[in-house]
């Protein structure tokens, strides 16, 4: 009995330090590390909050779309410092789409806390990518809300 008290402790030791390094790490729906687009959140709803948890920090979210007949939005707000966001769309062949002249990417960097957003205007988007990150104005930390609307 000793001897299975002691592994449950052990046991509820590596959860506690599992918790405790997970907390400082991931907020509270986002899976760090999520720093490049490859390691991307897969955005399970159409809202989450998420976390610039240091100024070097970058968050990636991937957003699955059906088929669209005109457009996607992605937005930012609830934002507690100045943070940018930068969306690449792909098609239903993974291959990224031109969305803004021959940039493959729009971004969005308002001034302060104001909302980001960024209307994708291209049927054949399928798949989203979006950065979110410290604005360079002031490369601060911070938290905010991601939302995306299509229609
Ligand atoms: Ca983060
Ligand atoms: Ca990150």
């Amino acid at each position: 009995m000793k001897r299975i008290n002691h592994i449950l402790g052990v046991l509820l030791g590596c959860l506690l330090l599992v918790g405790l390094l997970g907390c400082e790490y991931t907020y509270p729906f986002e899976e760090e590390p999520n720093n490049t687009p490859d390691t991307a959140t897969l955005m399970r709803n159409n809202i989450t909050k998420g976390q610039i948890h240091i100024p070097s920090d970058m968050d990636y979210w991937t957003i699955n779309i059906g088929p669209i007949s005109s457009w996607a939005k992605v937005m930012l707000h609830h934002l507690s410092e100045d943070l940018k966001l930068m969306v690449i769309g792909y098609d239903g062949s993974n291959n990224a789409i031109t969305l803004n002249g021959s940039d493959y990417y729009l971004n969005s960097d308002a001034e302060g806390t104001a909302d980001e957003e960024i209307v994708i205007s291209n049927n054949l988007i399928r798949t989203i990518v979006v950065c979110v990150e410290a604005s360079d104005r002031r490369n601060l930390a911070g938290t905010y809300w991601l939302e995306y609307t299509f229609r």
